[in-house]
This record gives C-alpha cells, structure tokens and sequence, in this order.
C-alpha cells in the first residue's frame, strides 16, 4: 500500500518550458505508481496556475516520470478514510473542479499516455486536449471504478459518452475495464498511437500545432447506428434500458456501482455537463461509504499484498523459469502449458504417454493462444513466436533443462509416483517438480522422490487460463526455495496464488465439500436443482452448487467427496440413497459430457435433466423452506472455512477469503466466508449452527475456533 505518500516531500509535479512549450511531468518519488491524491492535486493546480501566469508557455505537454505506469487512479487509501457520503462528496467535487480548470486551461494540453491510465488518470487525460498513447501491451486504459463499488466520479461519467457515443462509454463504465492502447484508439479514446520511443516528440508536436491554433477533429464513431442509438435522446433510451437490463441481470442487484454510473451518465445527457457532474459527485459519496465499496476495497489491497507476498517467512530467492515441463497433456496440463506460455513466455515441453494425446494436448494449448490473437489480445507476430515455444513428445526428451516441471496426470498416487519417479531420473538436480493434484497429499506423492525437498503441489483451477487462483501446497519436506519458486512462477502467469497446508482437500476443496455435500441432502428432502441453485444465486454466487458441481464434472466431485468423506468423516456425510455415482454411472459427467443435473447443448446450460431425480430416486417436493436451504449451504461453508483457518490450512483469513473468492466465486461483496462470518458475528453463527446441528445432525456442530470467538465476543480477523 506504498502508493499513498502521508506528505511529499520531493514535488511530485515538475516541469520545464522551451520553445513555448511547458514539459510537465507527475512523478512520485519513491511510489510504485503515480496516484491523484489530495496533496497530489494541490500540486497539480499550483503547477497550472503558474502555467497560466508563465507569459513564455503556449502549450502543455503532460507526461508521467514512470518507466511503465501513466496513472493509476485516484488514491483508493484515501477513500477508505473517508467517513461520511458528504466528504466523500466533496472529494469528488474538488476532482472535478480540478478538472475542470484543466479542460478549460487556455493553452491547449496534450497528454503522452504510456503504461496503465485508470480511473482518475483516465478522467485527467480526458479533460486535456488531445491524447496520445503508445501502441505498447503496459499501456491499458480505462475506468475500472466500478470494480471497487464507486464510479468514475471526476467526470468520466461525462465526458466519455460525449467523446466516443453513449454505448461504447456504457460498455467500459458499467463493467469497469480497461482496454489495450489499440482498442481505446479504435474507440475514440485516444487521439493517436505511437511506438513508445517517439511518444514525446509526437505529444510535444501535437501540443505545439495546437498552440498555433489547430483543433483535432474527431468523427462520430459507430455509423448509422452510431446516430440511432448514441446521436438522438429516443436512441440512447433504448440504450439506458438495455444496459439496466443487462446490469441488473449481470449483478443480481448485489452491486450499486453499475446502476449509479449509469444514471450519472444518463443525467449527464440530459441535463449538460454541469448537472452531470454534480449528480455523478452525490452518487459516488454514496457509494463511497457502502459496504459493499469496503470490501471490494478491501480485496484490492489484499490481492496486492498477495503480489508481494513470496509465501513463506525469510524465502530465499525463487529459481527463473525458463524452461517448464508438462507431464499429461490433458485439459489441465494443456490449460498450464497454454497459460504459461500467453502469460510468461515460458518454453513449454509437454508429455504424454503417445503423440497422438501430445499432439492434442498442444492444440488446446494453441487454442488459448488463438483466443488471445481472436481477442486482439496479441499481434501476429507475437503468436506466432509464442507458438513456437510450445512442443512435446511422448518421452521425457527437453526435460533435462526445466527448472520446473508441473505434472497434472491421471488423480492416483500410484501413477503420480511413477511419473515423478521417471521424471527425476532426467531432471537437473536443482529443478521443482510439482503436482496438480487436487486430492492427494503431497507428503505422501513426495515419499516417492529421491529430493522430496523439490517436490510440491501446485493447484490450479479448471479452466486453467481463466480461473485466477492457485494454490500451492508444501509438503512435509519441502524447501523454502521450491516454495518460493513455485509461488514466484505461479504469479508470473499471473495467479493469485495462496500457501496452503498440506491436508484433504487444501483449502478450496476442503470449505466446499460441505457446500457440495449439502446438495445431496437437500435433494433427497425434496429442494428441486433449481431452488438449490437459485437460492445461492441471490446469495451472489456466480452460479450455484449444482451448476458448479456439473462444471467441475460429477466424476471429479465423486473422488474428491470420496477423499473428504474418509478425512472428515462426521461432517461429510453422504446422503441416503445412491448418490452422484449414480449419474457417473450413466455417462452423466457434467458440462463436458453434455449431461449431469442439467442439459448442454452446443456449449449452453438448456435447463434441468429431470430424469436425474428417477436416477437419484428422489421427489422434489417443495423441500425445506429457501431461507433454510441457503443457511444450510453457506453455513456449513462458513464453519468449516473457520475450523480449517484454525487448524492453520491457510496463513491467514486473507488468504482463505481470497482463495474462496479466486477459487470459486464466494460473493466479493461479502468479502469471503471469513470475513462474513466476522460480519454476522460468531455468536450468531454460532447459533445459527448450533439449532442445524439440533435439526439434522452433527455435521452442522459449530466449530471450536467459531466458538471461542463468540465466548470471546472476538473476530476471525483480528
Ligand atoms: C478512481 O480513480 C476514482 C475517481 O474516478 C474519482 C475520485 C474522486 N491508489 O497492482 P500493483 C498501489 S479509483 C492507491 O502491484 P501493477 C498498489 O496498492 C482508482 N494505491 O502494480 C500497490 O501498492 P503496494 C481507479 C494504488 O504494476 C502499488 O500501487 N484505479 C493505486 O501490477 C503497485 O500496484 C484503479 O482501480 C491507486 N489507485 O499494476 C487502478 N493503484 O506496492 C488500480 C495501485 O504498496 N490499480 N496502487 O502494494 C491497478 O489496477 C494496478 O495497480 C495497476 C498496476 C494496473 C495500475
């Protein structure tokens, strides 16, 4: 959290004049990025009033002093300081006017972009008179607020409708993201792109036409849709309720943000810029002391620790990847060797017991390529080199140089020895081996090495290029080197990785075998697959347990429930009846075999395979009441997330929200099973267990960790 100076000391803001052109360039001294803060801003207006003042300057050329980073924002730290709707109003009315003096500075200024411009770095650019941004993959822009719960509050809600058309500034507000220099110069964002090397003699340029009275002229984008629906009031209705639709769909109400953005830039259209701004102001003072702002807030800031975090205490310097190796080029192991190369341009050698699967494995390690080509994500030319380092064969041939080797073969201890075995027989002695298992404990996998201290668990979640979490779990005798390797390299391909204990089921595995669990019996009460997976919806999962179980694949939840079952016995109880198995019997598998509890076809959820309940041999009925079904799904999670954070799963409740977060989509605003457990408080918790418990039996007894807090009016976060 460094970005935040308490004072400055060394001017952030500097700047030189020649030629009747002023230089100015923000740079904080001694801060990873630069941030707007207050004292920040009060630079800024002390340097456009001597500006005004300066007879020799006719135009400003704005740049940042930062090798790779334009702007980051404004100052998140200082928002959680922030203590009532009217001063976080106010804070947003200082930026605007603030910006404000700058769009109507009398000498025109432009501004050389390179590396990232969020947020209120965004809103700065957009005040000033031209926009030139390099054509370089550092260089992202856009207006990520409402990722933290608040909005683009210095006016960005006003003027980017007006600069590239109502839709186009919708689509990036509402969903808070930030595009690459080539599609914000597509879009109108930015006036011009160049390679980084000429960006300050092309901005300086633009500054000096300027001050000899050339305007840019910027078209309307979009075409005649562009004029239907952006360029008259009756077409951008049709937008603003379109877009209220999709939010409203997208969020499931849980997030004010979107909604509030939209009606400050709604308001803006109608009303001009000047009431624009003001509404925008009172929304984001409103939004700025939510709840929900504080834990999005909150997640930001421990993701960033996390960054930082090498995972263990006194970590020697991790081992460089350069070469990986792959063994098993299945989903996973493709998904990893895809992964590894987009991210981190690793040289990838994959194995598998014949070319056939090899060759299989390395398409779908293409394929993650090719949706970044698809995506514009990467030029040709990048994939094209990217490409060439993906290879494989059926032996270990190229391995005898990775420094790491990840294997992700069939889930059995038997066969995960073997290849560990065949594996370190050609490996360099220094080199990590780890395991992607997601059952099977790495102490005993390591029991097979001949350097058990090499050896490691790295869990990645299914699909590999989009989930974000991994965990990674030493075993008994691992070194604190192949952790910090392992931990280094899964941030590279840019994880958010947490440590974890090596115990059933890790950590994400072991809080959601209750949830899952839970299924079962709420199923053979009678709760129908849709109330169970609507019930967690309006709890604000992504999709609900059912749906999760069917996208992780029955097979999979069959062994992984197998392996809690016997760890955690008395909690996990199965269901009475024939369970899951009995839909893996059938071929039902999930998504990936067209059929589980629900339908797939051509890619899409169709709807639920009532013959599932024949199958099960169960009647939905009505079941227990919704309230009932939701509490004993979270609850069960909760409790277990709390015992396994006192057995020391993870390091801290940090890393278990996150990783519930990460891993499977627990509700970000409620900021993780921990973090809402503190919110509830655990004597309500406590309680609330201690009646399930009462009602259907031991597995619901609150656990010793959640009780001792709630004898001690204490929190899980301490
Ligand atoms: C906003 O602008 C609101 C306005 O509309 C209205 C206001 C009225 N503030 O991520 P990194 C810190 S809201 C404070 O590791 P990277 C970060 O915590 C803002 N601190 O670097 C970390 O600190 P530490 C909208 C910030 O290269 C350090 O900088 N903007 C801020 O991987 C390095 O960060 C955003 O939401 C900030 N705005 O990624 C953008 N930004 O070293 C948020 C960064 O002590 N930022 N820090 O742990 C990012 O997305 C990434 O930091 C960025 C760099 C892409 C810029």
């Amino acid at each position: 959290m460094a970005a935040t100076a308490p004072a400055i000391t060394a001017p952030a803001v500097t700047w030189e004049v020649t030629d009747g052109i002023a230089t100015v360039v923000l740079d904080l001294k001694g801060q990873p990025v630069n941030v707007i803060s207050r004292a920040v801003k009060d630079e800024f207006i002390a340097c456009f009033a001597a500006l005004a003042d300066d007879a020799r300057v006719r135009a400003v050329a704005f740049f940042s002093g930062k090798a790779d980073n334009f702007i980051a924002g404004a100052d998140i730290e200082e928002f959680v300081t922030l203590t009532s709707a009217a001063e976080a109003e106010r804070l947003s009315a200082d930026g605007q006017e603030m910006l404000d003096r700058v769009a109507r500075f009398l000498k025109p200024i432009a501004v050389g972009i390179h590396g990232a411009c969020l947020g209120g770095g965004f809103e700065f650019a957009l005040a000033c008179h031209y926009r030139v941004a390099t054509d370089h993959p550092k260089t992202q822009i856009g207006l990520p607020e409402v990722q933290l719960g608040i909005l683009p509050a210095a006016g960005g809600c006003q003027r980017l409708p007006r600069l590239v058309g109502v839709r186009a500034a919708l689509d990036m507000i509402l969903a808070g993201k930030s595009e690459r220099a080539a599609k914000a110069f597509r879009l109108g964002m930015v006036d011009e792109l160049v390679p980084p090397a000429i960006l300050a003699e092309i901005t300086v340029g633009a500054a000096r036409r300027m001050a000899g009275g050339w305007r840019p002229k910027r078209k309307r984008r979009g075409g005649i849709m562009g004029f239907l629906l952006d360029g008259n009031p009756l077409g951008r209705l049709l937008v603003y309720r379109a877009a209220r639709k999709q939010v409203l769909e997208k969020t499931g109400g849980h997030y004010p943000a979107p909604l509030a953005a939209l009606e400050a830039v709604e308001y803006g259209m109608r009303h001009g810029i000047a009431e624009g701004l003001k509404r925008e102001a009172q929304l984001f003072g409103q939004l700025a002391v939510t709840d929900v702002s504080r834990k999005l807030v909150q997640i930001f800031f421990a993701t960033n620790e996390l960054k930082k975090d090498p995972g263990i205490a006194n970590a020697p310097p991790p081992v460089r990847v350069h070469r990986l190796g792959i063994i098993g080029s299945g989903f996973m192991g493709s998904g990893i060797a895809g992964t590894a190369v987009a991210q981190a341009e690793v040289d990838v050698r994959m194995k598998d017991a014949d070319l056939a699967r090899v060759a299989q494995g390395i398409l779908a390690a293409r394929a993650i390529l090719d949706d970044r080509l698809k995506r514009r994500r990467i030029t040709k030319y990048e994939y094209a080199r990217l490409i060439a380092l993906l290879s494989g064969g059926d032996s270990y041939a190229g391995f005898g140089r990775a420094e790491l080797t990840i294997e992700a073969v069939f889930e059995e201890l038997g066969v995960k020895q073997q290849v560990l075995r065949e594996a370190e027989a050609v490996l360099p002695s220094a080199s990590v081996f780890a395991s992607n298992t997601s059952t099977i404990p790495i102490t005993r996998i390591a029991e097979a090495a001949r350097a058990p201290e090499r050896v490691i668990g790295m869990h990645f979640f299914s699909p590999v290029a989009k989930m974000p979490l991994l965990e990674v779990i030493p075993g008994a005798r691992t070194s604190p080197q192949t952790v910090s390797t392992a931990v280094a390299f899964g941030r590279r391909i840019g994880k958010t990785v947490i440590v974890v204990q090596d115990s059933p089921g890790f950590w994400v595995n072991r809080i959601l075998a209750p949830y899952g669990n839970e299924v079962g019996h709420l199923l053979a009460e009678g709760a129908s697959i849709e109330d169970i997976d609507s019930m967690a919806v309006r709890f604000g999962f992504p999709v609900g347990p059912v749906t999760l179980l069917d996208e992780v694949g029955l097979d999979v939840a069959v062994n992984v429930a197998g392996v809690m079952q016997s760890a955690y016995g008395d909690r996990i109880v199965p269901a009475p009846g024939p369970g899951i198995g009995a839909l893996v019997k059938e071929g039902r598998l999930g998504r990936k075999s067209g059929r589980g509890f629900y339908i797939y076809t051509g890619g899409k959820k169709r709807g639920v395979d009532e013959s599932v309940y024949g199958l099960l041999g169960i009647h939905p009925n009505g079941g227990p009441r919704p309230a009932e079904i939701l509490q004993r799904l979270v609850l069960g999670l909760v409790n277990e997330a709390a015992r396994a954070l006192g057995e020391g799963v993870v390091r801290s409740p940090r890393d278990g929200d996150i990783g519930a977060i990460f891993g499977f989509g627990f509700p970000p605003f409620r900021g993780g099973p921990l973090r809402y457990a503190d919110d509830l408080g655990a004597e309500r918790v406590v309680s609330d267990l201690e009646r399930l418990a009462e009602r259907y039996g031991v597995r619901f007894a609150p656990s010793e960790v959640l009780q001792e807090h709630a004898r001690r009016g204490t929190k899980l976060y301490s």
